[in-house]
């Protein structure tokens, strides 16, 4: 069995319960290969150069952790400047929010140059490598030519726009190029494979091979969808566990002639919150009977800060919600409790049983795992409703749920109040239906699935190294 390598540009330790269902997932097939999971280790450290961080090495169980320190000005260009800055709004749609200078593409070079400098000596001639999101979309190209000829697999966490925005952005043939040096690209959605396929064949004059499968610049590329899933036992585990039945518990208590409904995200311009929001501000105005009923709770976590988009988003947001609580609630009674801070794990799988509706409604989201979330934590007998943005990955798979627009306040709006009255036979009916398929397409079966693709034969053409 080959060793698994995974890059990615943070870490967790696999064998922490508070890492996470991706985490863990990894880390179980890490462990089981005696693996090395390589990356940043969240520190910027300016005693080195820029391109010149020090690996550290420690030990997780069976698995190896490598990490490298950045300095402020790689941090600055690299992590804040291409990653967050270009490569994220872009390839949410947001080509308005993206801010581009050429000192960021080259960061974002010097450091994924130097992840595979680092890396390169650790490497094991049957390595299988896998390398994840945007932050390191250049990480194959720049190991191959230092000479590294394992295989190479690469997932992409976030969507694949339409080409023609693609090559709005600066550098696009370069960076689209370097695709071209692993040897299986992962997608989250059919939508995202059909717009990297149209940019394959529109801006790269890729010969389409069949089977997913495009040829260019001598090389040959495998592209498919592989939807993430959550570790589904281990939420359900978190569910029983005696911190889930408490936050339930009390919050039933609390609300025990209201209905709760619930939002979790990390607040990011993609995830929708205003826009939310102002569906929540619409659904009290229609339909006026939810006054003094519905409460809102919007669970937005610190993310980012340092970036402006951010923080005019918290902004805004915190404007919106005052307003609302100003106009609508009551000495008993206050329609909206928003929360700026991490909420515990320990208590999301309880927020979730306790919440009549989910509401996840990201303007565009490569998966979104709260969908998931929300839809296990829910009492089979009696279950709430997700009301889905269509734009998020996981309406391909959870058409069982309520899919709204998020653009469109007032059909938001009605989709809420839907969620609201469903009656009880509905609500189980399409639980059960969304549980089937997120319990058959979970964690495991996404990582299962991606290797052994990867591990597939060998393309027809011997992918030379790129020049
Ligand atoms: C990227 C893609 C894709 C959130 N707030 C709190 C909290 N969370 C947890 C949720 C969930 C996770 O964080 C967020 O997962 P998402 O999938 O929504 O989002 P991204 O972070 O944007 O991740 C996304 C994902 O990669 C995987 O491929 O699905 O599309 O953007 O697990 O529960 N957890 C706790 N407190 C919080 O306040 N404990």
């Amino acid at each position: 069995m080959s060793r698994l390598v995974v890059v990615s540009n943070r870490l967790a330790d696999p064998r922490k319960p508070a890492a996470g269902g991706l985490a863990v997932a990894l880390g179980e097939s890490l462990a089981r290969t005696g693996g090395l999971w390589f990356g940043w280790s969240g520190t910027v450290d300016d005693a080195a150069g820029p391109g010149e961080g020090q690996v550290h090495m420690r030990k997780a169980g069976s698995v190896t952790l490598a990490t490298v320190d950045l300095n402020q000005e790689d941090f600055a260009t690299y992590y804040q400047g291409y990653a967050n800055s270009v490569l994220w709004p872009v390839f949410h749609y947001r080509l308005d929010l993206a801010d581009f200078h050429s000192a960021y593409v080259d960061g974002y070079r010097r450091v994924n140059r130097m992840f595979a400098q680092k890396l390169l000596p650790l490497l094991r001639d049957d390595d299988t490598i896998w390398i994840h999101d945007y932050h390191l979309i250049p990480l194959a190209s720049e190991l191959r030519a230092l000479g590294c000829r394992q295989r190479i697999g690469f997932f992409l966490h976030i969507p694949v726009p339409p080409p023609l925005i693609l090559a709005a952005l600066p550098h696009h043939p370069w960076l689209m190029r370097s695709l071209l040096a692993y040897d299986l690209v992962g997608l989250q959605s059919q939508a995202d494979v059909s717009h990297l396929r149209r940019y394959l064949l529109s801006e790269m004059q890729a010969e389409e091979l069949g089977d997913g499968r495009f040829a260019a610049h001598g090389r040959e590329l495998r592209l498919q969808a592989f939807p993430i899933g959550i570790d589904v036992q281990e939420f359900e585990r978190l569910g029983a566990a005696p911190e889930a039945v408490q936050t339930r518990t009390a919050l039933h208590q609390e609300y025990s002639r209201r209905q709760l409904l619930l939002g979790i995200d990390r607040l990011d311009y993609s995830k929708g919150i205003p826009q939310r929001v102002r569906a929540f501000q619409q659904l009290l105005e229609k339909y006026p009977e939810n006054r003094h009923s519905a409460t809102l709770i919007m669970i937005a976590s610190p993310s980012r800060d340092d970036v402006n988009a951010y923080a005019d988003l918290r902004q805004e947001l915190e404007g919106l919600c005052g307003a609302i609580n100003g106009d609508y609630g009551d000495l008993d009674w206050m329609p909206l409790r928003y929360i700026h801070r991490v909420v515990a794990r320990r208590r999301v799988p309880g927020l979730c049983r306790a919440s009549r509706v989910g509401l996840v409604t990201p303007l565009r989201d490569g998966m979104n795992l709260v969908a998931k979330e929300y839809v296990v934590a829910q009492d089979p007998e009696d279950p709430g409703v997700l009301v889905l943005s269509r734009f998020a990955g996981a309406a391909e798979q959870l058409q069982e749920a309520l899919l709204v627009n998020p653009y469109d306040t007032e059909g938001m709006a009605d989709a809420i109040q839907t969620a609201l009255r469903m009656p009880l036979h509905e609500r189980q009916q399409r639980h059960a239906r969304l549980m089937e398929r997120i319990r058959e397409h979970d964690v495991h079966w996404w990582r299962r699935s991606f290797l052994e693709a990867l591990a597939a034969p060998a393309p027809a053409i011997l992918n030379p190294p790129l020049e």
